[in-house]
């Protein structure tokens, strides 16, 4: 029994994850505080590199939290 309520909420979770894209510290892969070019393009292969580009506003070829999450949130 437990081990289906845990399945349940990995599912749960995994659909909620894929909703909402990835988040800023999973994207954030090397944990540094800024998602490159290609932490975000691994972390949403959706996205095409001139998306990214274009979400990094201050042109300093990475994304803080706030750019990401503008891109994210497209
Ligand atoms: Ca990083
Ligand atoms: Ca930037």
């Amino acid at each position: 029994m437990k081990k289906l309520l845990l399945a349940m909420g990995f599912t749960a979770f995994s659909m909620a994850a894929y909703a909402a894209t990835v988040d800023f510290t999973t994207a954030d892969a090397d944990g540094n505080g800024a998602v490159t070019m290609e932490e975000a393009m691994a972390a949403m292969p959706d996205v095409s590199s001139d998306a990214v580009a274009a979400a990094d506003s201050d042109g300093d070829g990475v994304l803080t939290v706030a750019e990401y999450e503008a891109l994210a949130s497209q």
